[in-house]
């Protein structure tokens, strides 16, 4: 039976989010916590503190995600799950990841506090590097977890400096001994800023998401040769930085051939040996590119493959492009998804169902449990950004979307 009255306290959540972005706080108000640095260790030390004191079980996994957890009436039933991340962009905002973990400690304190009791026991999850900004690929935890990522693989992916991530796991003394993907759930519900400006367009509230885009990553290489800048004539040169902006521009029209939704992104870029007056032999670069159909995003891959070998023999360089991540576009559970709408509804909230082209923890986990997501709007749509922002009054409303929609699925 869900209780009609019973709602979360939007003060101690906004406290919370507040007083956690302290940890890798910067100057203009954003948060730059990389996955296995110091700041992520004391966010998690602040967790484990925090959900003791909060009477849960904390269990942690050989890929460093925390597992909080309330007992239920019933034991032998699959716990329901809330989670996100903790882990944030360079230039990272209060509330990417962070309120789906804090929003989700909430519901916790709130059932506590009213002394109710569930049937199936909540798991409040904490994944190990969803943003994939130091270690790539991102959302690499609940991969492993949900089978789609080998372990072995993700220890030895390495960050800018050839940190390998197992070591910088063991660093922040974060490695549990749980195996990733032992612990089955009923459901999982994941609250999230939407990352897009299409709930504030509308005025809307709550975001009902029913699907998320396809998303694949890649570390490119374009293979020239050196030479002299002063006494290589153009026409002789293999200029690996010249091939590269062609190329930029080649993905940058790939993306909306295949409708609006199609998106790409070239993010680090690194021209070698990085002397001005030596023509780059090499340029070594990132490539993300997502699209919600799978269809489209197959063509967007032989787009991309076309245009490297035709610049490649054109300029008399290589291009080379090593995917490490291609996720195809994901569906979510019906069911989970109509608990969220109902609860939506009940609430009196302005919702309406949303894709979504950002991704997250759990678009990987729709793969192994019954997964939906609810998102709030963030202003002007900014994301991945110090200027990110959501208001106190949105944060609660989904906070308590996802206390009603626990609630429903716990029973
Ligand atoms: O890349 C993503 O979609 C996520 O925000 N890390
Ligand atoms: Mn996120
Ligand atoms: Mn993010």
């Amino acid at each position: 039976v869900t209780r009609t009255n019973l709602t979360i306290d939007s003060d101690r959540l906004w406290a919370t989010l507040m007083e956690t972005a302290e940890i890798g706080g910067t100057p203009k108000g954003g948060i730059n916590r990389l996955t296995l640095t110091e700041e992520d260790r004391r966010v998690r030390d602040w967790f484990a503190q925090t959900v003791r004191e909060a009477g849960l079980e904390l269990g942690i996994d050989q890929m460093g995600t925390m597992y909080a957890t309330r007992p239920g009436r019933d034991p032998s039933r699959k716990p329901i799950a809330m989670g996100s991340h903790l882990d944030t962009q360079p230039t990272g905002g209060k509330f990417d990841g962070v309120l789906g973990v804090l929003a989700g400690l909430e519901v916790l304190r709130t059932l506590n506090g009213a002394g109710i009791e569930t049937e199936a026991p909540i798991t409040l999850v904490n994944w190990t590097n969803e943003e994939g900004a130091r270690f790539a690929p991102g959302m690499v935890a609940s991969g492993v977890y949900a089978g789609e990522v080998d372990q072995a693989w993700a220890m030895e992916r390495q960050d800018r400096d050839g940190v390998r991530f197992g070591d910088a796991l063991d660093a922040i003394g974060y490695r549990g001994t749980e195996p990733v993907g032992e612990r089955r759930f009923g459901a999982m519900v994941e609250l999230h800023i939407e990352q897009g400006p299409i709930l504030e367009l509308e005025g809307k509230t709550i975001g009902v998401v029913t699907a998320a885009k396809g998303s694949i990553w890649a570390d490119c290489r374009v293979l020239g040769r050196e030479s002299h800048a002063g006494s290589t004539p153009m026409n002789v040169r293999r200029d690996a930085l010249m091939a590269f902006a062609e190329f930029a521009l080649a993905s940058e029209t790939v993306a909306p051939q295949n409708g609006p939704d199609g998106v790409a992104t070239i993010g680090v870029v690194e021209a070698l040996p990085a002397s001005r007056n030596t023509i780059p032999g090499e340029v070594r670069f990132t490539l993300d590119y997502r699209h919600p159909d799978a269809e489209a995003l197959d063509r967007m891959t032989r787009g991309i493959d076309e245009a490297a070998s035709a610049i490649g023999s054109a300029r008399r360089v290589d291009i080379q492009i090593e995917r490490i991540w291609n996720k195809p576009p994901i569906a979510f559970d019906e069911q989970v998804c109509r608990a969220v709408e109902t609860s939506a509804a009940e609430l009196g909230l302005s919702h309406r169902t949303i894709t979504s082209g950002a991704g997250h923890d759990a678009v990987l986990t729709a793969s192994v449990v019954p997964t939906a997501m609810i998102f709030v709007p963030c202003k002007d749509g900014i994301s991945h950004n110090e200027a990110e922002s959501a208001t106190k009054e949105d944060c609660a409303a989904g906070a308590n979307v996802l206390l009603r929609t626990v609630l429903h699925l716990a029973g």
